[in-house]
């Protein structure tokens, strides 16, 4: 009987567990992410990326020294293939005007070589980097 006990506990324990890990992988997909990435990203021209004057954009430019056009997120924001917003291998210089840390990947899907875009700064890509961004996301609170 205190073996058969035990057992039930485990299993209690082992189902509790499951039932505390499962809800955060649920909250974080998007019900629509379609939907989700036409609210957290747009296109721009020139240097134009914050064009309602704010500044809370990751931006993307496809030319150096911060032009060129090119894509603006804001936090939250996921774009696992950059080639779905014609941007693949084409940034070229950013600023991440968000409160967060973004992220640029040598790969789709989030995978290759990883680089960190902090808060605040602006980088005019060195050569070895410049045209290898196809894919991106910024950390943040999701809309
Ligand atoms: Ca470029």
């Amino acid at each position: 009987m205190r073996l058969r006990l035990t057992a039930l506990a485990v299993t209690a324990t082992a189902l509790l567990a499951t039932a505390i890990a499962a809800p955060p992988a649920i909250a974080t997909a998007p019900a629509h992410p379609r939907a989700q990435l036409l609210h957290t990203v747009h296109h721009f021209e020139g240097s134009n990326c914050e064009p309602q004057g704010g500044q809370h954009h990751l931006c993307m430019f496809g030319d150096h020294d911060f032009k060129g056009g090119g894509l603006a997120l804001e936090e939250g924001a996921r774009i696992p293939r950059l080639g779905d917003y014609n941007f693949d291998n084409t940034m070229s210089s950013w600023a991440n005007n968000t409160q967060f840390t973004c992220h640029w990947f040598t790969d789709s899907d989030f995978k290759g070589t990883e680089h960190r875009m902090n808060p605040g700064d602006r980088v005019d890509l060195p050569s070895q980097d410049d045209n290898n961004a196809s894919s991106v996301y910024c950390e943040g609170s999701s809309h």
